[in-house]
């Protein structure tokens, strides 16, 4: 392999050797979160053709139909990251509860939140889909659920998978976003964005539009703004799919938002596995996540799966909508 070609091992191994004290045990975490989306990648990648795909009969814990690949993502995080023996305390979206780990992970320094496959109403119909992960330092309480339930600004990492035209793996320890993208020809994945910055503007616009009747005043007043801008033209993206709209974004400026309406009192997305890791991603890459009035990462989680009005994006564009909220509601 070209030495100019930084593989994930290598970029993990030469950012731990920057901490003196790091044992590794962080770097042996997230090493095992790539190697599950590889699993998750490849099954992903033949889904439709070895009849994986369909529903798994079976409810999540918001009565959402699981898919089978739900159930495979979810089963992979749990095994690739119980037998370290370094996370004391995980919570997945497919699951109600923290999730039990072994009597020698209790010792573990960390914990983890993960939505295994976001988007995975969209398999079927072969869209881009995503795995989303945070990773807390454990709190010396002993409590796990009080080491799940931290603010976004405790993460000391945070990413996501996107299993699309290529698998791309992106996260942030808190210095700067990295992106790689999988080579199934030597299954490594690749430093292919280095220090990724979201523009300050952006002209894409991430809703649900068919919400619009439902929405605060404030919501419904920033639509039709930035439908009319008089100076910049905005163009509406809307695939359904969180990690994608969220990529797309983070690479070429915009936002997204999935804001409370009389339907989703909270919105959609949930704070813990969703709009915490991505708003620690975003920014670091020099955007802004906030629920309308307050930045994501500031929020103290209540409950494992509670759900948080998100609009994620260039600092500019959060910086609008927001204004809209305040002056409209
Ligand atoms: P709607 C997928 O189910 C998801 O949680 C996100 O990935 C996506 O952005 C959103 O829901 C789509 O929601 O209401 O447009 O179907």
């Amino acid at each position: 392999m070209d030495s100019s070609i930084m593989s994930l091992s290598r970029f993990m191994l030469e950012e731990q050797r920057k901490h003196p004290l790091a044992h590794g045990d962080f770097t042996l975490i997230l090493e095992q979160i790539a190697f599950a989306a590889k699993i998750i990648s490849r099954e992903v990648n033949k889904a439709g053709l070895v009849n994986i795909l369909g529903s798994a009969k079976t409810h999540n814990v918001h009565g959402e139909t699981q898919q089978k690949l739900d159930l495979f993502a979810n089963e992979r995080m749990i095994r690739v990251l119980n037998p370290t023996g370094k996370v004391c305390a995980m919570a997945s979206e497919e699951i109600d509860d923290a999730i039990p780990v072994d009597d020698k992970s209790l010792e573990g320094k960390y914990s983890v939140v993960f939505d295994p496959l976001d988007g995975s109403s969209n398999i079927d119909v072969n869209v881009s889909i995503g795995t989303i992960f945070g990773i807390y330092r454990r709190l010396d309480d002993n409590n796990c659920l009080h080491s799940l339930l931290q603010k976004g600004k405790e993460l000391v990492c945070s990413g996501y998978v996107i299993y699309g035209s290529s698998t791309m793996f992106v996260y942030t320890t808190g210095n700067g976003v990295n992106g790689f993208t999988l080579d199934p020809s030597v299954g490594e994945f690749l430093l292919s964005h280095k220090n990724i910055k979201i523009p300050e503007y952006g002209k894409i616009y991430s809703i649900n539009e068919s919400n619009y009747d439902r929405w605060p005043e404030g919501i419904k007043e920033y639509v039709k703004f930035i439908r009319n801008h008089p100076d910049r033209q905005y163009t509406a993206r809307w695939i359904g799919s969180f990690v994608a709209d969220f990529h797309r974004n983070l690479l070429k400026g915009g936002v997204f938002s999935y804001p409370e309406n009389t339907k989703n009192p909270q919105g959609k997305l949930r704070l813990l596995y969703e709009a915490n890791p991505m708003a620690f991603v975003v920014e670091n890459a020099g955007g802004a996540a906030t629920d309308g009035k307050h930045r994501i990462l500031d929020i103290q989680p209540t409950s494992l799966h509670e759900r948080v009005p998100l609009v994620i994006g260039s600092k500019y564009e959060v910086e609008l909508y927001a204004e809209f909220r305040e002056k409209y509601g």
